[in-house]
């Protein structure tokens, strides 16, 4: 970093926790998105980390590169580890410091969905970030069931038979106090999630569409792009639930076509037009849904 960057890096509005020199992928959209919640969040942070890629990035002792507490676990027990750090700090009598758990998809759809709802019923206090490229790619880019329909990886070469699972949907029916999707894409989104989750006590989920440059088979300066790009054309709308229930859309959208986001794509590239209709359909639908929730009246739920 040259000497004007790094002034910039200290003044209040940029000042990074996350340190240079981390271990990630050219162009990873984990250390892109790592770097922007830990500014959000501010130096009295204590973060989990679990297998993933996230857990590379970081490094190991006493290299490590995020820059606060860090505290490697299990890979399916993200979220009691974050709930019993968060646990332990009030017995001391400090409650304000956020604990957040860093899990890939693998280790939230997958791998640690149990434990994450056990630790979502008993709203245990702690903020949760799935960081989600769509497949596991820390061991060489396999399906999860976080994996779009028709994507290319190494164990569904012929493309995914499966349909994403709707994490939102399972994390909204614990009727936990925040749940929100975000997008490396929309950088001050998601600076506005990560604090507005800061100011909430209990479980609070954040979905962050993370792309892989090497998983998703697209060059080093398209994550960011492409993330933008899954936003814009309705297959990963941005939007917030409150208690469980109440929806809130915070984009309107440019309703790009879907095909727009998949040709930026090489793990997209041996789609059809039927299959590319097939997504466009599925989303539209999502997406008319997702309005409808948005638009529904919640204020007299009182359950
Ligand atoms: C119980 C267990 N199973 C499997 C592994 C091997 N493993 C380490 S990282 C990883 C992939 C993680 O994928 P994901 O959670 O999506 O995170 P990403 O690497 O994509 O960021 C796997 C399978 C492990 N460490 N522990
Ligand atoms: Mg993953």
């Amino acid at each position: 970093m040259d000497a004007g960057g790094a002034m910039l890096a200290e003044t209040a509005l940029h000042k990074d926790i996350m340190r240079p020199g981390h271990l990630a992928c050219p162009g990873c959209g984990h250390a892109i998105g790592v770097r922007m919640i830990l500014r959000a969040l501010g130096e009295r942070t204590v973060v989990v980390i679990v297998p993933s890629c996230v857990a590379v990035i970081s490094g190991p002792f006493p290299n490590a590169a995020f820059g606060v507490p860090a505290f490697h676990s299990a890979f399916e027990i993200a979220a009691p580890t974050a709930a019993g750090i968060s646990s332990a700090l009030k017995i001391q009598g400090i409650e304000d410091v956020p604990v957040v758990a860093f899990a890939g998809d693998g280790g939230t759809f997958d791998i640690g969905l149990q434990s994450l709802s056990g630790a979502a019923d008993r709203n245990e206090d702690f903020i949760y970030v799935c960081m989600d490229n769509e497949a596991y790619m820390n061991t060489g880019i396999q399906v999860s069931s976080a994996t779009p329909r028709f994507a290319w990886t190494g164990t569904s070469p012929a493309g995914n038979t499966r349909r994403k699972k709707q994490i939102m949907e399972i994390m909204a029916a614990h009727r936990i106090p925040y749940a929100a999707t975000a997008s490396i894409g929309f950088p001050e989104d998601l600076t506005d999630k990560v604090k507005r989750a800061k100011g909430i006590r209990g479980t609070r989920f954040l979905h962050l569409l993370s792309p892989c440059p090497t998983g998703w088979k697209m060059a080093e300066n398209m994550s960011p792009i492409a993330a933008a790009a899954a936003v814009e054309t309705n297959i990963f709308p941005l939007y917030e639930i409150l208690d469980g229930l109440h929806y809130t859309l915070n984009y309107r959208s440019q309703n790009l076509p879907v095909e727009t986001y998949l040709k930026m794509q090489g793990r997209f590239k041996h789609l059809g037009e039927e299959e590319i209709q097939a997504i466009q359909a599925e989303t539209d639908r999502a997406w008319a849904d997702l309005q409808e929730k948005a638009a529904r009246r919640t204020d007299d739920y009182h359950f």
